[in-house]
C-alpha cells in the first residue's frame, strides 16, 4: 500500500515503520495516524511481524499532534482527535507485536506520547524530549497525562507537564524517560540488534510477558501475581516451551514454531 506520510519496511520477524513528514517536523496530523493505524494493522495480520521499530524521517521523530489541525477543532474535535491518537496508542500498546522506538530527534507532545506507548525507547543522543503542550494552552491528549507518571512518578511528571520543559536524552535517561542513549549513526543498529535479539526468542513467551507486565502495572500484585499464573500455564501448553527447554538440555540452539 502506498503511504504519503509514512514509510514501511519489514524484513522477517522485524519491521521499520517510518514517519515521513519532515515539512512538518513528522507532526502527526490526521493523514499521518490514519496511515500509521494501517499499517499497523497490516503488521498485525501479517502472520511473521513479531517487532516493529517506530522511528521518524530527518530531524524529527514526531514534533507533535499537527498544531494547525488543533487550531481549527472546537470542542467536540478536540475529542475525536484525543480519541483517534488514544485509540491507536493503546492498539499499540496492547498488541502482540514488540514495539521499540527508536528516537532520532525531536519527541515531543503526541511525539513523546507515541514514544511513551512503544514498549522500549532508545534514544540518539540528539534526541529532546517533552510535554510542551502548556505552552499552547492545552494539556496532552494523547495520553501522556496516564503515561509519564507511571514512567517516571507522578512528581517529575507534573514539574515536565506543568512547565513544558524539553529534555535530553541524557537526562531522560536519568528518569527512567528512555532506556539507552546512543550516538546518532548507531540509532538504527542498536534498535535492529535489540529488535532481531527479542524476536529470536520464544514468540508466546515474549508476547505473554509483554502482557503480563502490562497488566501487573496496572493491577494490584495479588491480581498481577494470579494473572502470572495464568499466562505461566498457559505458555507451558505451548510447544515452544518443550522445544525451548529440550535444546537447552540438548545443548543447541531452540527452533521455535510460535505454538
Ligand atoms: N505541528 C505542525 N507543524 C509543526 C509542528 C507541529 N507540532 N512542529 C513543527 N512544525 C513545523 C513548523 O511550523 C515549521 O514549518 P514551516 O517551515 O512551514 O514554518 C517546520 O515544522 C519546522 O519547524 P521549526 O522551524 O519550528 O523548527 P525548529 O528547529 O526551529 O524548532 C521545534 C523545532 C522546537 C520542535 C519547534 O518546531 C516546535 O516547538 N514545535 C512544536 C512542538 C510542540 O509544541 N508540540 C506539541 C504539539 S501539541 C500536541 O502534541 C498535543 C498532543 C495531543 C493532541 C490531542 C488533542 C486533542
Amino acid at each position: 500500500m502506498a503511504y504519503n506520510n509514512i514509510q514501511l519496511e519489514s524484513d522477517g520477524h522485524v519491521a521499520v515503520l517510518t514517519i515521513n513528514r519532515p515539512k512538518a517536523l513528522n507532526a502527526l496530523n490526521d493523514e499521518t495516524l490514519t496511515e500509521i493505524d494501517s499499517a499497523f494493522d497490516s503488521l498485525l495480520s501479517d502472520g511473521q511481524t513479531r517487532v516493529m521499530i517506530l522511528t521518524g524521517a530527518e530531524k524529527a521523530f514526531v514534533a507533535g499532534a499537527d498544531i494547525g489541525e488543533l487550531l481549527k477543532a472546537d470542542a467536540e474535535g478536540g475529542k475525536q482527535i484525543s480519541i483517534k491518537g488514544n485509540t491507536l496508542f493503546k492498539k499499540i500498546e496492547d498488541a502482540d507485536i514488540v514495539s521499540i522506538a527508536a528516537v532520532n530527534g525531536f519527541a515531543l507532545g503526541g511525539g513523546c506520547e507515541l514514544a511513551m506507548a512503544c514498549d522500549i525507547r532508545i534514544a540518539s543522543v540528539k534526541a529532546k524530549l517533552g510535554q510542551p503542550e502548556v505552552n499552547l494552552g492545552v494539556i496532552p491528549g494523547y495520553g501522556g497525562t496516564q503515561r509519564l507518571s507511571r514512567l517516571v512518578g507522578k512528581g517529575k511528571a507534573k514539574e515536565l507537564i506543568l512547565t513544558g520543559d524539553m529534555l535530553t536524552a541524557e537526562d531522560a535517561q536519568k528518569i527512567g524517560l528512555v532506556e539507552k542513549v546512543v550516538d546518532p549513526e548507531a540509532l538504527m543498529d542498536e534498535a535492529q540488534k535489540m529488535a532481531k535479539k527479542i524476536a529470536s526468542k520464544g514468540p508466546i513467551a515474549v508476547k505473554l510477558s509483554k502482557k503480563a507486565i502490562n497488566y501487573g502495572s496496572e493491577t494490584n500484585l495479588d491480581d498481577g501475581i494470579a494473572f502470572e499464573i495464568e499466562k505461566f500455564k498457559e505458555i507451558f501448553g505451548s510447544d515452544d516451551k518443550n522445544e525451548g527447554t529440550q535444546a537447552f538440555l540438548e545443548k543447541r540452539a531452540p527452533n521455535f514454531q510460535n505454538k
